[in-house]
């Protein structure tokens, strides 16, 4: 069964838009999941992810077995690394960094992973990453070595996505990277979205409900919120009205 994936090709159907909160576990402290999962169970978020780039081995699964207890919504792995998962969550989002051209981020990692990937239960839905320049170098820059796409390399974006798409991915994920300068514009956005026929995720940067409002109607499918969620629990409130 494919539940994540078909709920989330439903919604792009009835253009009902997702909202993921994102729990970076090298973040967030297990005593305030308990509080933290309660408030995001009554805001508008569809989904939880977790990941990030910097993470020990092993909190990951310890965070998402605390998260597991408390909350109501499917938990996705976003996984900066290979020992972030876990068979403990919902799913995973397989990424490939198809901006860049380190070949670990595009299949090496992928194939370290089946070993743990071969008898779990999770929904695995592969996933076209495009890391676009934002404004400061991130994470994932950092770790992954890679150079992302310039934002006024817009067509290279859009091609990136396309290929992405017609090389099978399910789907793809334009990022801007965690805390960065820029959310993507949503002119990138529009763009990109013209091309595909499969959900467009977009994260990194979003800081307020006019953003997220303009990165919908520019055509994300499902936006990604974690600096947002850190620095102010109180967000979760701003987007009910
Ligand atoms: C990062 O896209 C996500 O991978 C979320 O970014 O932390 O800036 O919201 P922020």
């Amino acid at each position: 069964m494919n539940s994540i994936y078909q709920n989330i090709i439903a919604a792009k159907a009835k253009n009902k838009k997702l909202l993921a909160v994102l729990i970076d576990p090298d973040k967030m402290i297990l005593a305030n999941v308990s509080g933290f999962i309660s408030k995001v169970n009554q805001s508008i978020a569809t989904h939880i992810f977790v990941g990030g780039s910097d993470v020990n081995e092993g909190l990951t699964e310890t965070l998402v077995l605390e998260i597991k207890k408390h909350a109501t919504l499917p938990v996705i792995l976003f996984p900066g690394d290979v020992t972030q998962i876990t068979d403990k969550a919902d799913g995973i989002l397989f990424l490939s960094l198809i901006s860049g051209r380190n070949p670990d981020y595009l299949i090496g990692k992928h194939v370290e992973a089946i070993s743990k990937l071969r008898d779990s239960n999770l929904e695995v839905i592969s996933t076209g990453y495009l890391l676009i320049q934002n404004g400061k170098q991130t994470s994932v820059e950092r770790v992954s070595q890679t150079k992302p796409i310039e934002r006024d390399q817009v067509q290279q974006i859009v091609d990136t996505a396309k290929a992405g798409e017609l090389l099978g991915m399910k789907l793809i994920y334009l990022e801007a990277g965690s805390g960065a300068t820029h959310a993507i514009e949503p002119y990138i956005i529009s763009e990109v979205k013209q091309e595909l026929s499969i959900p467009l995720i977009v994260g990194g940067g979003i800081r307020t409900k006019t953003e997220i409002e303009l990165a919908y109607k520019a055509g994300a499918n499902l936006i990604v919120i974690g600096t947002a969620f850190e620095t102010d629990e109180t967000f979760f409130d701003h987007l009910r009205s």
